[in-house]
């Protein structure tokens, strides 16, 4: 199967972790969507030029990381939806969380702060800046009491709450939130997390700068 993605794109980091953690084979293909000539090209692959997206052997395309891991879960063990269909339901829950409301909001202040300061968007940055202070005080309380994202197994919301968590630790440090630190240490002592790391760690510090990948 062939993996259209970038290894600087938060969901793209998220599916590579669930790869890795499965140690399913994929055939890599970096999208390079700052060319238009090479956007165009994978919109024929898939129109909303959106990365990632996943090409099966026969053809299918699976956009949309957490569909994406969903095949994954079918095809591989470990399970990243574990669980019965409450546990399932909360793992779905937790992965939607993190994406729209933590890595989006991550985001948001990336590309705002990438900005000239008069062309920035107040607004859109205090909502940024809301989300992830909500997120950061929900999260605190969660990991308070277990070291996963769904109790003591790894599963799908921790690989969407892993790149958020990369990026926010210079645009929106979490190390006054003690738990969340040692949240971030667990996953970031994993094979898979520093695996997908070290790959996007050149892109990163090329596209963000040097102290982004520190
Ligand atoms: N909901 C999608 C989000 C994918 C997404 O926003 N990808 C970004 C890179 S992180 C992208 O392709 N951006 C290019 C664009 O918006 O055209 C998912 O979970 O896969």
């Amino acid at each position: 199967m062939k993996f259209y993605y970038h290894p600087i794109s938060s969901y793209c980091q998220k599916v590579m972790i669930a790869f890795y953690e499965k140690d399913v084979e994929f055939e890599p293909e970096i999208v390079a969507l700052m060319d238009p000539e090479e956007r165009e090209k994978y919109r024929e692959i898939y129109p909303m030029g959106k990365v990632p997206a996943l090409v099966l052997d026969d053809d299918r395309l699976i956009p949309e990381s957490s569909i994406i891991i969903e095949y994954l879960d079918g095809i591989a063990e470990p399970k990243l939806i574990f669980g019965d269909a409450d546990q399932r339901r909360k793992i779905r829950f937790k992965d939607r969380m993190y994406d729209l409301y933590l890595n989006e909001s991550v985001s948001t202040l990336i590309f705002q702060e990438m900005k000239p300061e008069s062309e920035r968007d107040q607004e859109r940055i205090d909502t940024a800046k809301f989300r992830i202070d909500t997120m950061y005080g929900f999260m605190e309380h969660e990991f308070a009491n277990q070291p996963y994202s769904n109790g003591e197994t790894f599963g799908m919301a921790d690989c969407a709450a892993t790149p958020a968590l990369y990026y926010a630790r210079h645009k929106a440090p979490f190390d006054k939130h003690k738990h969340i630190s040692a949240y971030w240490d667990r996953l970031a002592s994993r094979p898979s997390v520093q695996r997908v790391m070290t790959e996007a760690e050149p892109y990163v510090k090329a596209i963000l700068g040097q102290d982004a990948a520190a």
